[in-house]
């Protein structure tokens, strides 16, 4: 682990990272508003499991997902155009909450489910055009801990995992976008659900 740095009374962790700037906030949420959120997130947001292509095969995404926009503008990736939902107070709120330990137009929320251990998201960027050059998104984590691994595109020696800790937030900035790609991997572990929820500002 590298050296802690102290910002609002919130442990930021700031990996020094060759093209690009992530944040990590441990302890964002404390348990207890976590879980008020993880509760209330699972049981009225509108989740969906999407069909996707993957090497020209329709399969059902392994995780549910779900967009709320400020704005009316459908978001692309993976072959996929959703449309969003009106954003709802928790949401709202939880962006206000980010925005002042983050401060940055975030308009779009993408909300995923991940029921159990089988539940992934492969290895993936958010590069779409939509986010313009070089996105910043916000990240809040949600019940269950899971390993988000990192790894540079082209120099193999960069590469970082960390446990996304319930009432987490990580922020992606700079060129992270253009120059790495993240996944959630499945684990064998029994495990119950996680709750991610990715802020995104779409031009
Ligand atoms: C997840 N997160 O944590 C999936 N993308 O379940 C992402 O794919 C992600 O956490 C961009 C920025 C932050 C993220
Ligand atoms: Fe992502």
């Amino acid at each position: 682990m590298q050296p802690l740095l102290f910002q609002n009374d919130k442990n930021l962790w700031k990996p020094d990272l060759r093209d690009g700037e992530l944040f990590y906030w441990p302890n964002f949420f404390d348990h207890e508003k976590a879980t008020s959120y993880y509760q209330t997130l699972l049981e009225t947001i509108a989740w969906q499991q999407d069909p996707v292509k993957v090497f020209g095969k329709i399969h059902l995404q392994p995780r549910l997902t779900a967009l709320y926009s400020t704005t009316k503008k459908t978001y692309s990736y993976s072959n996929l155009t959703l449309k969003p939902h009106p954003m709802t107070p928790i949401l709202e709120e939880i962006l206000e909450e980010i925005t002042a330990q983050y401060p940055h137009c975030f308009n779009t929320v993408l909300l995923n489910q991940y029921r159990d251990g089988k539940d992934s998201n492969g290895w993936h960027a958010d590069n779409e055009k939509e986010l313009g050059k070089h996105p910043v998104i916000a990240s809040i984590s949600l019940g269950e801990a899971r390993f988000f691994h990192l790894k540079h595109r082209t120099d193999a020696a960069q590469r970082l995992k960390l446990k996304l800790e319930h009432g987490s937030l990580l922020v992606m900035a700079g060129a992270m976008q253009e120059f790495w790609l993240h996944q959630i991997p499945k684990t064998a572990q029994p495990i119950g659900p996680r709750i991610n929820l990715t802020f995104r500002k779409l031009i």
